[in-house]
């Protein structure tokens, strides 16, 4: 049973990352039981919503010539490019109907700025311009962070790195995950996880 310092943070489970969506993530809307009961469990839950103003500048759509999932060179380094998903205000971006949401003590939404894309809970992309969640965790005494969510090799990965460099202790439960698997990005993520020092997880290690 987690104790008091346990916050789960759910990661985008919203309409554009589940089947039929935007950027549809394979079996996206598979791990809302699990997450679901992940949440029941939890006293503290906090979840993010990615928040794109129209026009924003992670949409392919945006740079002529270019398509979703090609990359380009950004004031802050390299942006993956994206079909237009989660604009703020639409269906797509709302938490997908099945959800248990309620419960939830803050939402933090991420990907407003037109500029700079939010991949990380933590930090947009350029690496430095903080969302402000560490310091409510910190405030709050939520040391030990669970993250489950979408997508895992880009959303789940990019916050959990980003909570172990903090010096959050870390996990994340893999099968309330799903990938997009962009050329290797999950096997990446992956590495990139482990290296940092993130619990990699799974619901059956959770209940035994
Ligand atoms: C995400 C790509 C673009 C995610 C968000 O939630 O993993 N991926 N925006
Ligand atoms: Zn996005």
């Amino acid at each position: 049973m987690p104790a008091a310092q346990d916050c789960l943070i759910v990661i985008d489970v919203q309409n554009d990352f589940c089947p039929g969506g935007a950027l549809a993530v394979k079996d996206g809307d598979a791990i809302i039981p699990l997450v679901n009961r992940l949440i029941a469990g939890h006293e503290h839950v906090v979840l993010t919503q990615d928040w794109h103003p129209h026009g924003h500048s992670s949409f392919a759509s945006s740079h002529a010539g270019k398509a979703p999932f090609e990359t380009i060179e950004l004031a802050y380094g390299a942006q993956t490019l994206w079909p237009d998903h989660c604009v703020q205000g639409t269906s797509g971006a709302a938490f997908h109907a099945g959800l248990d949401w309620t419960r939830a003590e803050l939402v933090i939404r991420k990907g407003f700025r037109h500029a700079i894309d939010s991949y990380s809970a933590f930090y947009e992309n350029d690496r430095s311009t903080p969302t402000g969640l560490a310091g409510y965790l910190r405030e709050r005494g939520l040391g030990r962070l669970t993250l489950v969510g979408l997508a895992t090799d880009f959303c789940v990965a990019y916050s959990a790195i980003d909570a172990r460099r903090l010096g959050f202790e870390t996990r994340v439960v893999m099968d309330a995950c799903r990938a997009i698997d962009l050329g290797g990005s999950l096997a990446g993520a992956v590495a990139d996880m482990q290296k940092t020092g993130v619990t990699l997880t799974d619901s059956t290690a959770l209940a035994a």
